[in-house]
């Protein structure tokens, strides 16, 4: 029985992704490597660092452990710049309409992001009243696919896994949920990872899916 919906933030909630892509790009420009919207779906739901690896993986550049956390740092100054363009008017009310009805039917809400901007976001979206709990990048030592952030959650909301469904627009978010125990359900990049039980294309579907 599904007592609890956890949601990823970034891609699911809020189109935040087109933010996070323009500004790794920025650094990339500047350090002259290749990088394009495939690799920034490499990029989905995984930590700050880790993303950076990822690019450079991509590019054979080397650069210095020290080095990388400045242009980790560098990257999130250009996405938070971006970010103060976000409001309320930036959320589907798709989105609003669904987190009002799931509420009135009395489900736990919480976020699940590996974002350490997502308390932010909520609140520049308004997107903070409808939540239980947040867990998100600040919480976790180990980022999506490791079920933490996940867990975190639900334990924040005081049930178990199995109780839990996860809404996730990234493979590694998907892997996470199934490894917390979790139903998990893919939209938007995630829609067709054959790893979702489940696969919505707009937020108000998963109002379908609580009926299985
Ligand atoms: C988001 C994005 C990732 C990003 C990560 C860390 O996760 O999907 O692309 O790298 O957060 O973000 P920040 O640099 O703000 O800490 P999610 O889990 O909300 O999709
Ligand atoms: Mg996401």
């Amino acid at each position: 029985k599904v007592n609890a919906i956890i949601f990823d933030l970034d891609g699911v909630l809020v189109s935040t992704d087109h933010f996070h892509y323009k500004a790794w790009k920025k650094i990339t420009d500047q350090l002259l490597i290749p990088f394009d919207e495939e690799v920034n779906n490499l990029l989905r739901g995984v930590s700050r660092l880790e993303s950076l690896d990822i690019i450079l993986d991509h590019s054979g550049l080397e650069v210095s452990d020290s080095e990388k956390k400045m242009l980790a740092e560098e990257k999130n100054q250009y996405y938070v710049e971006f970010l103060q363009e976000l409001n309320e008017t930036n959320i589907d009310s798709d989105v609003t309409s669904t987190l009002e009805i799931l509420i009135e039917k009395n489900y736990k809400l919480a976020i699940g992001s590996s974002s350490r901007n997502a308390k932010f976001i909520l609140e520049r979206t308004k997107l903070k009243q409808y939540f239980d709990a947040v867990s998100d990048g600040n919480n976790i030592l180990n980022s999506k696919p490791h079920p933490e952030v996940f867990l975190k959650a639900a334990s924040y909301l005081m049930e178990s896994p199995e109780n839990c469904l996860v809404v996730e627009d990234a493979y590694s978010g998907i892997e996470a949920g199934n490894e917390a125990g979790m139903i998990t359900v893919g939209i938007g990049y995630a829609a067709d990872a054959d790893s979702a039980q489940f696969s919505i294309k707009k937020l108000s579907d998963i109002l379908e899916v609580l009926k299985n």
